[in-house]
């Protein structure tokens, strides 16, 4: 990090220098004597804001009165997005004097397209970007600074968090966008109506919660008259990190990657009493089976389909899918099965709901591209977040999209392409209800909502978030094959084949390997961010 500093001192330090210097060429130039009493020529003053990193704000104020050619790159999945000639992009068109190239690029091969573009120096305009791209490219002159144009552009940050555009980019400089990620999007639920057939009531801690996995599995919930059900399942991932297991990660005091302890980032692997707190309730779960027996060869498609399949009654879903796919799947097969959210709450009183960043992923704008170019693409960004512009992004055209119906109410219309997908893929307000339209019911929506707003109560922070990518030690060292030794030690542990006491030894190799070098970094550029 110091020598990032250092690199960034020297870097401003030339571009004052040539910024002096052309300024004293122009005036001995000018060759008159006393240059200090002759106010500035005109050629002085274009030299002057045509050097770098004094001109941008000034140099070309886009008027709006040229219809410029954009080309937008944005990642589809399943849907299609509107094409340039669509009814939506005509709008954008005519209302920002622009003509909108959009490529939709299938997402499964989005990030190759986007280094090949790069390779071969021909980015677009404006396009979507995840991580690690971002971390790569981000101080190598590829994405325009839009920080000094914000003030410009006031939807842009009356409509997203100063949270998410510090996220990957520290206070100075903003290089992207955020293209905002609900922070709270996923909850636990619990088939409510099994809780109702052993007359059990919601749990409200984790001591109460182990005890209703466990009646799941013993009591016959589903009424077969089998032992064919189980309590919970967690994953192992690839990376070294549990999923599913959050809300008992965050109960038992847990950090989200990193805590915060005295002003100072902890590792979570490192974080040695917490740790045996809550590896020792999984291998208490897991030695009465109450922990699925198989969950080191889960991923997440398996346990949904267990819980589809009536075979668990706990699962960590999204509030969008919960009522409308996860809830509907159930009950073909158990027609009364019924979803409720579940927070229990941790031996300190503490509830946890799996956060993720909101800024992640950035919609970044071409540093090479003219600079007035730059401009209208800024606010063709902010007139997608005016009322009236994300109001067409997120629902569509009325007529093409959706229409209104005699009382009041709308409907949906069978469209080619998906009028919601410039807000779904690309670019969106924080608005947590992204996935939800004036054309839903809006009994559902107020559900969904109620979910989502429950998740906002029990945030679980990660105060180190996206610092890691930043650091030295992360280029040298492989930390998902660290944290995957680490993770072996705490599977064994929890599988009863290797004592509790093994987590220390686990924290210190962490810590020995590369971990304490990472977290002296990630410290220094905390501190410095604060
Ligand atoms: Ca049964």
């Amino acid at each position: 990090m110091k020598k990032q500093l250092l690199l960034l001192a020297a870097a401003i330090t030339a571009v004052s220098l040539t910024a002096c210097s052309s300024n004293s060429n122009n005036s001995s130039n000018s060759g008159a004597g006393a240059s200090s009493s002759v106010p500035a020529s005109p050629a002085s003053t274009a030299s002057a804001s045509s050097a770098p990193g004094t001109a941008a704000p000034n140099a070309g104020i886009d008027d709006g009165k040229e219809t410029m050619d954009i080309t937008l790159m944005v990642p589809q999945y399943a849907e299609i997005g509107p094409s340039s000639d669509s009814e939506l992009v005509k709008k954008l068109d005519e209302k920002l004097n622009v003509k909108l190239d959009i490529q939709w690029i299938p997402g499964a091969s989005y990030n190759d397209k986007i280094s090949v573009l790069a390779a071969s120096n021909s980015l677009p305009d404006v396009y979507r970007v995840a991580t690690q791209d971002y971390m790569q490219w981000r101080d190598k002159g590829v994405f325009m600074d839009v920080k000094p144009s914000l003030a410009s552009y006031p939807n842009l940050t009356q409509y997203l968090p100063e949270e998410a555009w510090k996220e990957l980019n520290g206070k100075d400089r903003y290089y992207g966008l955020p293209y905002y990620s609900i922070p709270h999007l996923f909850s636990m639920a619990i088939r409510q109506d099994w809780l109702d057939k052993l007359h059990l009531q919601m749990p409200a801690t984790v001591d109460e919660f182990y005890n209703v996995a466990k009646a799941f599995v013993t009591d016959d919930p589903d009424g077969d008259g089998k032992n064919d059900t189980t309590g919970f399942s967690i994953i192992v991932d690839s990376d070294g990190k549990f999923e599913n297991a959050e809300f008992l990660e965050g109960a038992f005091g847990l950090g989200n990657e990193w805590a915060l302890k005295d002003g100072k980032l902890v590792a979570m692997q490192a974080q040695t009493e917490e740790l045996k707190a809550f590896i020792g309730f999984l291998n208490k779960a897991y030695s009465e089976g109450v922990l699925d027996k198989n969950f080191l060869v889960m991923k997440p498609a398996d346990a949904r389909n267990k819980l589809w399949n009536g075979q668990v009654g706990i699962q960590r879903l999204n509030p969008n899918e919960a009522l409308r796919l996860d809830e509907p799947n159930i009950q073909k097969n158990f027609p009364n099965a019924k979803l409720s959210q579940l927070l229990p709450a941790g031996p300190t009183g503490i509830r946890a709901t799996q956060t993720d960043g909101m800024g992640q992923t950035k919609v970044v704008i071409n540093a090479k591209i003219d600079p007035k170019k730059q401009q209208r693409i800024l606010k063709l960004l902010d007139y997608m977040l005016s009322d009236e512009g994300y109001d067409l992004i997120k629902d569509g055209v009325e007529g093409v999209d959706y229409k209104k119906k005699d009382d009041g109410t709308y409907e949906k219309l069978e469209t080619k392409d998906a009028g919601n997908l410039f807000s779904i893929n690309f670019f969106r307000r924080a608005d947590s209800a992204i996935q939800l339209h004036k054309y839903n019911d809006q009994n559902y929506v107020k559900q969904v909502e109620q979910w989502l707003d429950n998740n906002d109560k029990y945030d679980w922070p990660n105060y180190g978030l996206g610092l890691a990518a930043e650091t030295e030690v992360y280029k040298k060292v492989n930390f998902a094959t660290l944290n995957t030794k680490w993770m072996s030690t705490m599977v064994n542990i929890i599988t009863g084949q290797a004592p509790i006491d093994d987590i220390d030894k686990a924290a210190s190799d962490w810590l020995k390997n590369g971990g304490q070098q990472l977290t002296d970094e990630v410290n220094q550029i905390y501190q410095e961010r604060q």
